[in-house]
């Protein structure tokens, strides 16, 4: 069976990670099994130095986009494959956005907003023993702030970050307007994606920013999620 290799749940949320959130819906949505290994010290392991990575019969693929296309030639099940040359250029491009850009919105406000800093040394940390628990905090956030600079991103003030977020969603808003998927009935590589991120934005109540505040005002985006969320939560991490 498919390892999934992945951090872990976060509230209702299956994985703190966005990305993995991706990979674990498509595994859902796919009706492919899969066993779900949680923690950072995954990390050691992945070989990219990040999560998620799978193992598949000795096959071992890291980054979501690899694994979800590792998964459909391997497994015969494309999401996708009713979409259009254009449709799948738009996608593409949504896509890259919300991994590219609107990821390192919700980074900088999970990591940099000092106000959420006790709710992250909780929920990411909080299994670590006093007092190494506050060293690798830390450290972590350092390398998550250093990481936040080198992108680029980190150099413009929080309201900037938070403006640029803003357009992002109200594309995605606008994208979706009344349809109950982006390209129409059925969900799709994008709306998979989609769901990683919003998932962090919207279900996940621990967090406090604008840009969570933003997120939850789009109703569509709201009613979205909720739906995607209810019908992929039976049986995650089976
Ligand atoms: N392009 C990768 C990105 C994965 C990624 O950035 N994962 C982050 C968590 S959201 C990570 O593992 N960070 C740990 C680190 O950088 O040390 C994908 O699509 O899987």
């Amino acid at each position: 069976m498919i390892k999934l290799y992945k951090f872990g749940p976060v509230g209702d949320v299956c994985d703190a990670s966005p990305f993995c959130v991706k990979v674990e819906a498509y595994l859902k949505l796919a009706g492919i099994p899969y066993e779900t290994l949680n923690g950072a010290q995954y990390l050691r392991k992945a070989p990219k130095g990040k999560l998620p990575y799978i193992e598949d019969n000795g096959n071992i693929v890291p980054d979501s986009s690899f694994i979800l296309q590792y998964l459909k030639e391997t497994y015969g099940k494309d999401i996708d494959s009713h979409l259009s040359g254009t449709d799948k250029a738009i996608a593409h491009a949504f896509i890259k956005m919300i991994d590219e850009h609107l990821y390192w919105v919700l980074v900088h406000a999970r990591w940099a907003l000092e106000h959420n800093a006790n709710t992250l040394n909780k929920l990411f940390f909080g299994g670590i023993p006093f007092p190494l628990n506050k060293v690798v905090a830390c450290r972590a956030r350092n390398d998550v702030r250093q990481a936040l600079y080198k992108q680029g991103i980190g150099r413009l003030s929080d309201d900037e970050i938070a403006e640029k977020g803003n357009l992002d969603l109200k594309a995605l808003s606008d994208f979706l307007g009344v349809k109950d998927y982006f390209f129409g009935d059925k969900p799709t590589t994008l709306d998979i994606t989609a769901y990683g991120i919003l998932s962090q934005f919207i279900l996940v109540s621990e967090f406090s920013a604008p840009i969570f505040d933003k997120a939850k005002s789009h109703e569509n985006l709201v009613e979205f999620t909720n739906r995607l969320h209810k019908d992929l939560k039976v049986g995650w991490g089976q």
